[in-house]
């Protein structure tokens, strides 16, 4: 568990199942159809009920890298952002700028939505394959540097499934904000 103040913002890991979240949105760690799948997919389905399904068909796909909303259904989160990650090939196929653009690109849509606090699953380390250190590299520069201009959201919550995910995370931000000279939350 990790907290850190990023201006008037605060950007949070922790670990636990990204369908209890608590945060106006969470982010779906979908694929381009949006039918749904397994993984995190096939629990925000499960747990949100029907009705997300029924917008996702609406909406009609969505491309790697961007996000489309939905409600959130049975969820205590009001709203679904989902996104599509990259399938990791052997990480020459512009897979690192495919998946910041993933997480930017939920992020814009919160700010755009008015929605200031959202949660994200570790997007792309599951089903498709992205080495989980590299992965949480990418996920938590593009959203500290995202933070730095965009006060409106703010809280970001990075939910990992396990405890080595959750060390995984961790070890990367302080790396990228080393706790000496950190502001805590
Ligand atoms: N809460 C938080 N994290 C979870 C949960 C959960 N309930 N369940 C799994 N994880 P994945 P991807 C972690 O496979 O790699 C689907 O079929 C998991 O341990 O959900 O982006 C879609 O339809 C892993 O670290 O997403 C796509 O076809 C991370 O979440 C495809 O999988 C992401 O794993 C997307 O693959």
């Amino acid at each position: 568990m990790r907290k850190v103040q990023l201006g008037a913002s605060v950007l949070e890991l922790v670990e636990g199942d990204i369908t209890q979240q608590d945060t106006e949105a969470i982010v779906n760690a979908a694929n381009t159809s949006l039918l749904g799948g397994g993984g995190v997919d096939g629990a925000i389905h499960r747990a949100g009920g029907p009705q997300i399904l029924e917008e996702c068909r609406k909406i009609g796909g969505c491309p790697t890298g961007e996000a489309r909303i939905t409600t959130g259904g049975r969820l205590r989160a009001r709203w679904v952002i989902h996104t599509v990650g990259p399938v990791y090939r052997d990480g020459k196929h512009g897979e690192a700028e495919l998946l910041a653009s993933a997480y930017r690109n939920s992020l814009r849509l919160a700010s755009e939505q008015g929605i200031q606090s959202l949660a994200f699953p570790s997007i792309s380390t599951g089903a498709y394959g992205y080495p989980m250190a590299d992965a949480a590299r990418i996920a938590l520069r593009t959203a500290i540097e995202y933070l730095k201009d965009h006060p409106e959201v703010t809280r970001v919550r990075f939910v990992l499934f396990g405890s080595a995910a959750l060390r995984a995370y961790e070890t990367v931000l302080d790396e990228l904000l080393p706790p000496e000279g950190r502001r805590p939350a």
